[in-house]
C-alpha cells in the first residue's frame, strides 16, 4: 500500500529534511505534496529524482492526503489542524501547539510507540532536545524509573531553522573581515558567544524551552512526578544538540550497568572511552539518526547513587524530521 503525504512547511530546515528522510527510508509515498506559504509557491523540491512544485498551504491543499508532516510554527499548526483533520489525514506536528493536549499523543518511537495508536487526528513530535535526552536515558528509566534530572543543553543554531544557520555564517564572515555582526534571529551575537535563553522566561526564571524537558518528559516516559531542572543554551554550532544530564533513579544504577544497557538501547550508540578521548561531539553526530552517549560516570554530588552522562544528536533529523517519519511508519504498520 502507498500513501499520499503532504509536507506543511516544506521549504524550511525541518520540512526539507522530512522530504530527504522519507526518500532515504523508502516510505511508501504515492503522492508527495510540498506545501508552503505564498512566498515559496513556485519553488521546486526534488523527491526521488523528480522535481515537484511547492503548492500554497491552504485548507483545500490537504484534500486526498493520508498523512501531513507539519513543520510550521504553533500559529500555523493551529490554523491548519482543523482542515487536516477534516480532510481525514493524520497530522504529525513538529510544533509545540498540541504537545501537552490530553487527546494528542506525544511520541518518541524508541520509547512510547504504543501511544501513537491513541491519536484523534494529531500526533505531536516532541521538542528536539527532549527527544535526544530521552532517547539517551530511556534504557536507564526502564531498569529503574527516573526521579529527577539536572540538564544543560548546548543547542545548535539550526534549531532556529535556516535563518539561524545563515546568521552564524554571516556573523563569522563579517567579524573575520573586521565588520560588525548583524543580529536578527537570536537576541545577541551568537558567533564566538553563548546565549542562555531559548524561548521566553516564566515567573520562576525558566524558559519555555527549559520547561519542555520536564513537561514533555513526564508525558513521553509516563512519569507524572519526574522533576527536571534544565538550562538551555544556544551555542555557535551549526548542527547537533549536545546535552549534559545528571539523573537519579528510584534505585541506583551502576556505571557498568548503565553502559551495558545504553549500548544495547534502541536509537543509541555508546561512545564512552575517556582514556582514549572517545566521547560524543556534535561534529561527529550530525546528518545521521542516532543519539551518541558517553562520559557516563557516578554523580559525586548525589546522595542517591546518581549518574552523569553526555549525549549528542542531530536535532534536525532525530530531534525533528526522522522522529516524525518514524511516527508515520508506526501509523502505517
Ligand atoms: C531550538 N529546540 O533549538 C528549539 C527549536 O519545541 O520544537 C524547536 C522548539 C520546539 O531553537
Amino acid at each position: 500500500k502507498t500513501y499520499n503525504v503532504a509536507i506543511l512547511g516544506s521549504t524550511g530546515a525541518v520540512g526539507q529534511e522530512m522530504i530527504k528522510v522519507l526518500e532515504e527510508r523508502n516510505f511508501p509515498v504515492k503522492e508527495l505534496r510540498p506545501l508552503a506559504s505564498q512566498r515559496s509557491v513556485g519553488k521546486k523540491i526534488l523527491f526521488k529524482g523528480k522535481e515537484i512544485d511547492v503548492q500554497l498551504a491552504c485548507p483545500e491543499a490537504f484534500m486526498g492526503m493520508d498523512i501531513v508532516l507539519s513543520a510550521v510554527d504553533n500559529q500555523w499548526a493551529k490554523e491548519f489542524a482543523p482542515a487536516i483533520i477534516k480532510a481525514g489525514a493524520v497530522m504529525i506536528d513538529n510544533s509545540s501547539a498540541f504537545r501537552m493536549a490530553e487527546d494528542v499523543p506525544l511520541v518518541v518511537p524508541e520509547i512510547n510507540p504504543e501511544d501513537a495508536a491513541l491519536h484523534k487526528g494529531i500526533i505531536a513530535n516532541p521538542n528536539c532536545s527532549t527527544i535526544i535526552a530521552l532517547t539517551a536515558v530511556n534504557a536507564l528509566n526502564k531498569i529503574s524509573p527516573i526521579k529527577k534530572m539536572i540538564v544543560s543543553t548546548y543547542q545548535a543554531v539550526s534549531g532556529a531553522g535556516v535563518a539561524g544557520i545563515q546568521e552564524l555564517n554571516q556573523q563569522v564572515m563579517a567579524l573575520g573581515h573586521g565588520k560588525p555582526a548583524e543580529v536578527n534571529t537570536f537576541p545577541y551575537q551568537i558567533a564566538y558567544n553563548l546565549i542562555p535563553q531559548i524561548g521566553d522566561f516564566n515567573e520562576f526564571g525558566y524558559t519555555s524551552e527549559e520547561m519542555k524537558m520536564q513537561n514533555e518528559g513526564r508525558k513521553i516516559m509516563h512519569l507524572p512526578d519526574l522533576r527536571v531542572n534544565c538550562t538551555c543554551v544556544r551555542v555557535p554550532i551549526m548542527r547537533s544538540h549536545s546535552i549534559s544530564i545528571a539523573l537519579e533513579c528510584e534505585a541506583p544504577i551502576s556505571v557498568e550497568q548503565a553502559k551495558a544497557v545504553i549500548a544495547k538501547a534502541k536509537g543509541c550508540v555508546l561512545k564512552d572511552d575517556p582514556t582514549n578521548r572517545v566521547y560524543p561531539m556534535p561534529l561527529d553526530t550530525s546528518d545521521q539518526d542516532l543519539v551518541f552517549v558517553g562520559r557516563i560516570r557516578e554523580d559525586i554530588a548525589s546522595d542517591h547513587g546518581g549518574l552523569s552522562l553526555w549525549c549528542c544528536g542531530d536535532q534536525v533529523r532525530k530531534g525533528a524530521a526522522t522522529n516524525a517519519v518514524q511516527i508515520a511508519e508506526i501509523l502505517i504498520k
